[in-house]
């Protein structure tokens, strides 16, 4: 009997919670059908109105898997890492802890910088330039994405890719499409080329950028 596997994922180059679950499948390897939900306005409530119709948050990604609901992109990642062949958190249990905390900044918003700095500007021509206060933010990030590597020794946060380096995509995303000058932070410099050249970032990235570009709600 065949599986029945499908996402309920987002407007490509305006989702980043969607990007980010449908990171992980890919990452794993897992088979599923695709349902892209247009979430752009004015359609967009409509559209959440329907996924409300089986998940209570009415937001994309919801994962349904035999016919079990799986909704919030955490959720999803960390069963498609227990679900893949290679798990996406480290087997040391202090190590996954901490991997975990990194999930969970960004989950949480990372201090308020994926709020000011939307996703969907990362795919203007023009997507403006950081603030004072942003650059200030960003350089932090920066400084702490370069003392992880140097902890784990690479090539990713926690060593092997894991749930954490899949969740910073979108942020990565954002912070290079404003060109900083990364090189204070090598470690960084080459983590992040790393990461966005992953076949799994490229496919869902070369869709994002053939599509017009989105007005966001900030
Ligand atoms: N915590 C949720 C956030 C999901 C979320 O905000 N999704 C956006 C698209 S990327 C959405 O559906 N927004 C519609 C809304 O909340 O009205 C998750 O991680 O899945």
């Amino acid at each position: 009997m065949e599986l029945s596997r499908i996402l309920y994922s987002g407007t490509k180059n305006a989702s980043s919670w969607a990007m980010r679950a449908w990171l992980a499948l890919r990452e794993q390897e897992i088979p599923f059908e695709e349902y892209v939900v247009d979430i752009r306005r004015p359609q967009r409530l409509e559209n959440l109105a329907r996924i409300a119709e089986f998940s209570a948050p009415a937001a994309v990604p919801v994962l349904v898997d035999e016919g079990v609901v799986i909704f919030d992109s955490l959720a999803i990642m960390e069963y498609a890492s227990e679900l893949g062949p290679h798990a996406l958190l480290p087997a040391d249990i202090r190590l996954r802890a901490h991997t975990r905390s990194l999930l969970a900044w960004v989950h949480s918003g990372l201090s308020g910088l994926c709020s000011s700095i939307s996703f969907e500007s990362s795919f203007y021509p023009e997507p403006g330039v950081l603030t004072e206060a942003e650059a200030k933010e960003a350089k932090r990030i920066f400084a702490v994405w370069e003392q992880e590597l140097a902890n784990s020794g690479g090539p990713y946060l926690a060593g092997e890719l894991s749930l954490a380096d899949l969740a910073f995509v979108p942020v990565v995303r954002r912070l290079l499409s404003r060109q900083p000058d990364l090189a204070s932070w090598p470690l960084t410099m080459a983590w992040s080329a790393r990461l966005m050249a992953r076949p799994s970032v490229v496919e869902w990235m070369q869709v994002a950028e053939a599509l017009p570009p989105v007005i966001s709600d900030e």
